[in-house]
């Protein structure tokens, strides 16, 4: 953009959303960076709309010049999906943070894309959302459905995609479509709210969405227990998941990343003897408490029950994320298999990276039961795409995908082949010129 259209485009947005939520120059910072470090970009301007008719006038202007738009819930991504890499105009959702009322008879709840996960939990004391994230209090619904983000409680709830219920979003030329009626048996055509959780930004602006919410878990129980290998942590999930009835969540990590963690954050350890993996499952009902002891036999563990004790046992997992940071800027790939190839992939995929560069250091950890690991590289110098490369490739060869929860964003654009075949990445491509025909919807994530 040359200077005199830049000032004119500036000036029209400012007559959108008011001069104050246009931010430019050093008060983009906190935009144009992802929270690892790893990617950062610039912008010419943050533009912060208050409502949807905002958003769409924004939209339209941008349409107009032709300026490319990363749309921003939280910035909470790992994949560099939200942030400006190629110096596009930042649209921050951050202020359409309006909750309605809680619809008891269907336990709905309305939410902007501004949002927190946390507010939409804390709606109402006996309702929960299914989906729990470590970074809730940051990530906004809009991020999380635009991600189809999944966490730590997918096999029992599902991701964002299954409490969608309804959406309102934005094109890219300024027309607002909007299916929010909350019915569940609803076969009228496409389900297209379906078809943007998960498209990364590239489709439309969600701008609202109607979500399902779930009985809050009663009797809750937290089980950290201590095991010799990954193996023997596999087995005891599936075991659990079917010998214990309320299961919500079956979390993995290793002595690796648990040491790294205790020695930078102060944390006491656990429980004595120190186990090489270690594995977390929360349950809740009134025979939680027993059905976990009757899993966990003699094995060394920590069980806990009131709040306190359960919050204290998750911080081990939950702060797994920051483990690689406090060694360097890290590389997060996430990446999931079939179940009979898990122990294989969590086996395997250290060496897979030390094979290419012999002094990086890997941390793995995350979501057992769905066939999750999340590789956590810290590069030896910098990375140049061959620990993503090995990493991919391997997983490609078990049958399995190179996303299992972050998306593809900037970071994997390249290894998207291994994934999806030609023929459906064309029609990804037609998807995306129905929605985005000027081609201005987060151009750099997803190959176009
Ligand atoms: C988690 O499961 C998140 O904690 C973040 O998906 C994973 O930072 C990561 O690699
Ligand atoms: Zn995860």
């Amino acid at each position: 953009m040359n200077t005199e259209l830049a000032t004119s485009f500036l000036s029209a947005m400012a007559s959108v959303v008011g001069e104050p939520h246009v931010l430019t120059g050093d008060l983009t910072a906190g935009f144009t960076v992802d929270w690892t470090g790893r990617f950062s970009g610039h912008s010419p301007a943050v533009v912060r709309p208050r409502d949807t008719r905002e958003v769409a006038q924004v939209l339209s202007l941008c349409a107009k010049a032709g300026v490319a738009v990363v749309p921003q819930g939280g910035n909470t991504g790992l994949v560099g999906g939200g942030v400006p890499l190629a110096g596009e105009v930042v649209l921050s959702l951050s202020r359409l943070t309006e909750l309605g009322p809680v619809d008891t008879e269907a336990s709905q709840v309305t939410a902007g894309a501004g949002v927190t996960l946390e507010q939409v939990a804390n709606a109402r004391p006996d309702l929960d959302l299914g989906v729990l994230i470590a970074s809730r209090r940051s990530a906004t619904v809009g991020g999380a459905i635009a991600t189809n983000a999944g966490g730590l409680r997918v096999l029992r709830y599902g991701p964002m995609r299954a409490q969608l219920r309804g959406i309102e979003a934005v094109l890219s030329d300024g027309t607002v479509v909007s299916h929010m009626s909350g019915i569940v048996k609803d076969n009228t055509g496409y389900d297209y709210p379906s078809l943007l959780a998960g498209s990364e930004g590239t489709l439309a602006v969600i701008t609202k969405a109607r979500l399902q919410l779930v009985a809050r878990a009663s009797n809750p129980v937290v089980a950290l227990i201590g095991l010799d290998g990954l193996a023997s942590a596999h087995q005891l999930a599936r075991r659990a998941i079917r010998e214990v009835p309320g299961l919500m969540s079956a979390e993995f990590f290793t002595r690796t990343g648990l040491q790294i963690l205790l020695e930078h954050t102060g944390l006491p350890e656990p429980f004595r003897p120190a186990a090489q993996t270690y594995l977390l499952l929360e349950a809740f009902g009134s025979s939680a408490l027993d059905d976990l002891a009757a899993l966990i036999g003699d094995l060394p563990c920590a069980v806990a029950v009131s709040s306190a004790d359960r919050e204290q046992l998750w911080a081990y997992r939950e702060r797994h994320p920051e483990v690689a940071g406090f060694l360097g800027t890290p590389l997060k790939l996430d990446v999931s298999v079939p179940a009979s190839q898990w122990v294989r992939l969590a086996s395997d995929i250290g060496k897979i990276v030390t094979d290419v560069d012999p002094d990086a250091r890997v941390i793995t950890y995350g979501h057992i039961a769905d066939g999750n690991v999340h590789v956590n590289v810290v590069p030896s110098h910098n990375a140049d795409g061959r620990h993503e490369d090995a990493v991919f490739s391997f997983v490609a060869s078990l049958g399995g995908s190179i996303s299992a929860e972050h998306g593809i964003g900037a970071l994997k654009a390249r290894w998207l082949p291994l994934a999806r075949s030609s023929s459906e990445r064309d029609l990804f491509t037609r998807i995306r010129s129905a929605f985005d025909p000027y081609g201005i919807l987060n151009p750099n994530v997803l190959p176009r």
